[in-house]
């Protein structure tokens, strides 16, 4: 049999550990021979396989969210990149889809004021950048957030589908962001109704020609030290999602909980690449 590798690990130790019985997967959710989480010291967890699906999540705009790592993740005010294919299915109030943060003292949010792409300050509701128009529902779109600016001169780009659509000056916060969310802020607030797919954090200012691969769909998988989180969102099952990037990443569904957990749904994002 052909040896299992992810992210340049053998995963051979991991399957003798289930087969001598000392770990159990908690079958049909998790493989036996998965892809192993966690350091050399650290707790052994298997995490779910990839369905050989396309996938997406789909939040149900009351309180579903998920919580992510954040290893690796760029301080505020350093060049960053925060890109995703949204599919919105209400268009109505406040939405969080995207949230980099330190407690509320520091951090961005993607999300939609009435249908408008927007990105703003977790801390302050200073708006980083803002389209002009509603998002048309029901459809995937591709959204890239990016800082390209310094202290003294402050730089966003929200890019829709490829193009620019809005930029702004305003200067962010000063904190790494210590957790992450999507489809809810830390509060819970702000439900996203809608889906989401991958997902991509960087920890520098993808250029537009790099945007446009990866609408594409040829941008890497594994770019260390600039990619940083990568979600594909393809899981066959249960609470954990699975970051490519090579940085451990992985994120949670609604903390486990059934009923904060978004569903996870058939993507569609291939008929929408250009
Ligand atoms: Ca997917």
């Amino acid at each position: 049999m052909r040896p299992v590798h992810w992210a340049g690990k053998s995963v051979a130790k991991f399957c003798a550990i289930i087969s001598a019985g000392l770990l159990l997967p908690a079958a049909p959710l998790m493989t036996a021979c998965g892809t192993p989480s966690g350091s050399e010291h650290g707790p052994i967890e298997v995490l779910p396989a990839d369905s050989g699906t396309d996938l997406a999540l789909e939040f149900d705009g009351v309180n579903d969210y998920a919580s992510l790592g954040t290893a690796g993740f760029p301080f505020a005010r350093l060049p960053q990149t925060i890109s995703f294919w949204v599919n919105v299915s209400d268009a109505t109030g406040d939405q969080s889809l995207v949230t980099l943060n330190k407690d509320a003292a520091s951090g961005v949010r993607v999300g939609l004021q009435n249908g408008v792409l927007s990105a703003h300050s977790v801390y302050s509701g200073d708006v980083f950048a803002q389209a002009a128009n509603p998002l048309p529902l029901g459809e995937w779109h591709h959204v890239a957030y990016l800082y390209d600016g310094t202290d003294s001169a402050p730089h966003h780009t929200l890019y829709l589908d490829g193009m620019v659509t809005a930029t702004g000056t305003a200067l962010p916060n000063k904190r790494t962001p210590t957790s992450a969310f999507l489809g809810c802020d830390q509060s819970q607030a702000r439900p996203f109704h809608g889906k989401l797919d991958e997902l991509r954090v960087w920890s520098v200012a993808r250029t537009a020609d790099q945007i446009a691969d990866e609408i594409a769909g040829e941008a890497p998988t594994q770019e260390p030290p600039d990619l940083v989180l990568y979600y594909p969102f393809n899981e066959i099952a249960g609470p954990r999602i699975v970051d490519h990037s090579g940085r451990e990443n992985h994120g949670m569904l609604g903390d486990g909980a059934s009923a904060y957990m978004p569903a996870r749904v058939l993507s569609g994002v291939a008929q929408s690449r250009h």
